[in-house]
């Protein structure tokens, strides 16, 4: 499909023997001993690497400003947007939130995607975990101060799944197995959607990833969804990220990039089938310190007069405390091709497995 943004396609390598390279990579970046050089790691604030490139947003695109208010967004004439040479469809907006709304996003990510009847990995671990939140957060207050921290529920979390629940056992979606998208996340998404370019997107089904700082997310292809002229939207809150993105095959050489908290990235046409995944996550420069964005004293100031339940006060307070060690990430999308009907995709490639998770320190 043709794609409104980019320069030059994302590279497929066909040689039947090539060398696994985004593992190669991957493991350069995820080494502790010795820790890699992040020279080479695009930094979009930064924004000095060559095949970095400014996107201008169209002003037709641009929806009301009181609804990106209210989901916490600046005004898109604000957003700092960028392209990357090389990957066709791939779109980077750096931090484009009013000071202050990203809690709320955060406190919803902790506090309330995980209840039921979303789904999470501790659904398979646990017995009769409906939720999370007060469940680990208790567990997680009772341990505070002890040297050697036991797991919390909190910390085993890794994944909640919304709207059609995908089902890693049988690879695919399943048209019964769903459950309401949350209509603030369908507003957020939407609206980014329709501001790049992309008006008639049905954000239906997310997956939020929770990294601790020790965690990888494998390199893996997104493409059990039904329909891939539509964008994925992934959304990064708390500590840094590197992230790889690579090419229609691991033979070609990922690019690595920060996706540091409040960054948006969007992965759309030739881009929206290249191989990802996240090999570190960065340690704050000072033990407990939160992302400028979630600080104490930027409180109040974004927040749209909806978002203060969930972003102050007590819970925010919760919340900071787990971000000083957490990554959230989440990635929306449509599954279901617009006036077709649900289908199945066929499954014979084990990128469509779910992608290897790990918590070194606080897994499972
Ligand atoms: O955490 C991220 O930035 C990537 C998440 C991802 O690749 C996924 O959920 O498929």
């Amino acid at each position: 499909m043709a794609t409104p943004y980019g320069i030059g396609s994302v590279q497929k390598d066909d040689s039947a023997e090539s060398e696994d390279v985004f593992r190669k990579e991957f493991k350069r970046y995820k080494a502790k001993d010795p820790a890699p050089k992040l020279d080479e790691v695009i930094d979009f604030g930064a924004s000095r690497n060559k095949k970095v490139f400014p996107v201008d947003i169209d002003p037709k695109n641009i929806t009301d400003q009181e609804s990106l208010t209210r989901l916490g967004l600046l005004h898109p004439s604000e957003w700092r947007v960028f392209g990357l040479e090389g990957f066709l469809g791939f779109l980077f907006i750096l931090n484009p939130w009013r000071k202050g709304s990203q809690r709320y996003w955060v406190t919803r990510c902790l506090r309330d995607y995980p209840c039921k009847p979303n789904v999470t990995n501790l659904d398979k671990l646990q017995h009769g975990v409906d939720n999370v939140w007060k469940e680990g957060y208790s567990e997680y207050r009772l341990q505070q101060g002890k040297k050697t921290q036991p797991k919390t529920l909190l910390h085993k979390l890794r994944w909640t799944t919304l709207g059609y629940h995908y089902d890693w056992d049988k690879k695919q979606y399943h048209q019964e197995r769903y459950t309401e998208f949350p209509p603030d996340l369908s507003q957020l998404s939407t609206h980014v959607a329709q501001s790049l370019g992309f008006p008639h997107y049905k954000p239906e089904s997310a997956i939020v990833n929770y990294y601790g700082l020790d965690s990888q997310l494998g390199g893996h292809v997104d493409h059990q969804e039904l329909d891939y002229s539509k964008p994925i939207i992934s959304f990064s809150f708390g500590q840094t990220a590197i992230f790889l993105l690579g090419g229609k095959t691991k033979s070609v050489k990922p690019t690595a990039m920060f996706l540091q908290n409040g960054d948006i990235m969007v992965m759309s046409g030739d881009t929206r089938l290249a191989y990802h995944g996240v090999p570190k996550i960065l340690k704050p420069p000072i033990v407990g310190l939160l992302p400028e964005g979630l600080c104490e004293d930027e409180r109040r100031e974004g927040l749209h007069d909806s978002m203060l339940p969930s972003a102050m006060e007590e819970t925010w307070e919760q919340s900071a405390l787990f971000m000083e060690e957490c990554r959230i990430n989440i990635t929306v999308r449509q599954v279901v091709a617009e006036g077709k009907g649900f289908g199945k995709r066929s499954c014979d490639d084990e990128s469509q497995t779910e992608p290897k998770r790990t918590k070194e320190a606080q897994g499972s």
